[in-house]
């Protein structure tokens, strides 16, 4: 009472607010006026960006924060009332007809798409000091993770455009959500590097706000240990994207543009723009409302399983099942083995690998009724089994994949299975805990996310019929991987698996030791024989064709000891992988005018 003088008036009223549900600690202790004035004010201006940024504010935060607890605290079970079953859903071969066949219909639909990266998460599993955008994909050429997929919106939509014969071609949006971990260097690395190529404009950088923590089982807000006048927060996950986009006013400004879809997809996936068009395809040929990309899953491998729930009550829905209560449920529902491979080698319930699509339309009613709430979670962790005390604060959480959880049972939702090879290998997991991984189960680490790359080009060169040679199996940061020939192209060059078909003739074979780049938009790849390195680039309007045979020492991948005195000095994105390339020889052209010109050896 004695502060509230020195309050403005909406901080009164957010103080009022903090007392009625029961916040009244946050103001305990508080010295007369005259003492720490602009940090009392500065925690009510905390409060007031937390009870922004929250759809519904923060007395809808605590409320809901008080029920969870209440739930968790009662053991109750998350699925009461569900069974799960295995749904069915569109499962795509790489170079199948019906592949190519959704590959061609989901070109069509980029120019009516808008991409939506979520990349605020830390990445505290990887434990690479700088965002995760930022790591090289692989390091035959360097490039990372978001110059990747710049470059892939780029040569889609051009893509996009060419099919649609000019008509209507739009500079396709690119949202991209941060936090206060990554927003800085999230934008700094864009300037640095003019936006990979993409208009400025096209990109607009969402970043999400932290939420409150929480100290107890009433939901009291827990004050951050090491200033009492501010509350501790920590993120809400990346369920938030639907909020942004929502309050940003930028799905309302799409639809207005005539947009279908919004892609959603995740910061370190080398390989999804593989299966996107193919996805888009699924999405527009079933009319669904979502679609969820999916990959065979091993049983308890740390990503969510697409499962379908039925209730009691006859409700049902296909939805995500994070992977920490995929295998607690099959057993509370008369599964005793739990989340258990089947004679496929494989969990029978889809990895969802966060790659979702939303029908536009569908999607803004559907947030115009929810605010983009999306259905939260809260995982305490408790002192005891009396369940009284928590170890250390917690918080609400939220999943983008849940968006379908409130969902009328007349949406269409569906999902897309594809090969792993071809669409998942995401960079999780530091060297140490991926080479704890039981032997058959993905690493998610760096090495393992560079060499998927290598494997899924050199597979789909296989499938256009280059003889290319099978891998090496090698041992690198204590994980056993197979090394493939170090296949890299550019998105320009080939963006579906049409464009790669087209692109490549004649009887070409690519040894195992060799490292082929292709960079230039216009390069034709025929009856070329390759033991060595070959990094061919050339300008938009320069038509080139490589042949012949090609021998040289080549890029030698050297295992590093991460023991050996020289290993510090070797930069982390190197060490993380536990090898480097040794560049000893290569054939490197680069052709820079206009015109046709033949690469032969
Ligand atoms: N992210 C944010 O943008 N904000 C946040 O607050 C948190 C994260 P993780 P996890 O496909 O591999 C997801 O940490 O726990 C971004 C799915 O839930 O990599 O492994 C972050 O930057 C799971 O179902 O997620 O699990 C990153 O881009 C499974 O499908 C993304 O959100 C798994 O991913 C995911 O963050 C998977």
């Amino acid at each position: 009472q004695k502060n509230l003088s020195i309050l403005p008036p909406d901080q009164i009223e957010l103080g009022k607010m903090l007392l009625e549900t029961g916040q009244g600690h946050l103001f305990e202790n508080w010295p007369d006026p005259g003492v720490d004035d602009d940090e009392k004010k500065a925690l009510l201006a905390q409060v007031a960006l937390l009870n922004s940024s929250y759809p519904g504010g923060l007395a809808s935060y605590i409320k809901t924060a008080k029920e969870l607890l209440a739930d968790s605290k009662a053991g109750k079970n998350p699925f009461d009332g569900f069974t799960p079953s295995v749904p069915s859903g569109e499962v795509l071969t790489c170079g199948d007809d019906n592949f190519i066949k959704y590959e061609e219909t989901g070109v069509k639909q980029v120019q009516n798409a808008a991409f939506v990266l979520v990349a605020g998460g830390l990445g505290e599993r990887l434990g690479y000091k700088g965002i995760k955008v930022a790591l090289p994909m692989e390091t035959t050429t360097g490039t990372c993770f978001l110059q990747h997929y710049i470059e892939s919106i780029l040569s889609l939509s051009e893509a996009s455009c060419r099919d649609a014969q000019g008509e209507c071609c739009r500079d396709v949006p690119f949202v991209i959500m941060t936090s206060d971990d990554t927003h800085e260097r999230t934008l700094r690395l864009l300037e640095s590097n003019a936006y990979y190529g993409m208009k400025p404009t096209q990109v607009k950088l969402l970043k999400q706000e932290k939420v409150a923590c929480l100290a107890d089982n009433d939901a009291r807000l827990a004050l951050d240990p090491t200033n009492k006048y501010r509350i501790q927060t920590k993120p809400h996950g990346h369920g938030d994207v639907h909020a942004l986009l929502y309050s940003s006013g930028l799905l309302k400004e799409w639809k207005d543009a005539g947009l279908r879809w919004v892609l959603f997809f995740q910061d370190t996936n080398g390989l999804l723009f593989k299966a996107i068009p193919s996805a888009l395809g699924v999405s527009a040929t079933k009319e669904y409302h979502v679609n969820s990309l999916a990959v065979p899953r091993k049983a308890k491998e740390a990503i969510g399983g697409i499962t379908k729930l039925t209730h009691t009550d006859g409700r049902e829905m296909v939805i995500n099942v994070e992977y920490n209560q995929l295998d607690p449920l099959l057993r509370a529902t008369g599964h005793p083995d739990g989340d258990v491979n089947c004679e496929t080698g494989y969990s029978p319930y889809p990895g969802n690998i966060n790659q979702l699509i939303l029908e536009l339309g569908p999607y803004i009613d559907e947030l115009s009724k929810t605010g983009g709430a999306i259905k939260e979670f809260i995982n305490p962790k408790y002192k005891d089994s009396s369940k009284t005390e928590f170890k250390s604060s917690t918080r609400l959480e939220c999943m983008m994949q849940d968006y379908p959880k409130t969902l009328p049972p007349s949406a269409r939702v569906g999902f897309t299975v594809t090969e792993t090879w071809l669409a998942y290998a995401p960079v999780k997991n530091n060297a140490e805990d991926a080479a704890k991984v039981p032997k058959g189960n993905p690493y998610h680490s760096a090495t393992s996310g560079e060499m998927a790359i290598y494997r899924a080009n050199s597979m789909i060169l296989r499938k256009v019929g280059v003889k290319v040679d099978d891998p090496i199996t090698q041992v690198f940061n204590g994980q056993e991987v197979e090394v493939w020939s170090r296949i890299v192209w550019k998105p320009k060059w080939a963006v579906t698996f049409a464009d790669v078909k087209s692109k490549v003739r004649g009887n070409n074979s690519v040894s195992q030791k060799s490292t082929l780049v292709i960079k230039g938009s216009n390069i034709l790849i025929e009856d070329l024989s390759l033991d060595g390195a070959l990094l061919v680039d050339s300008v938009d309007d320069a038509e080139v064709k490589v042949e012949g045979c090609v021998v040289n020492n080549g890029w030698r991948i050297e295992g590093i000891d991460k023991d050996d005195s020289t290993t510090a000095a070797l930069a982390e994105e190197v060490r993380i992988r536990g090898f480097k390339i040794n560049k000893m020889d290569q054939l490197q052209q680069f052709y820079s005018e206009p015109g046709k010109f033949c690469l032969k050896p």
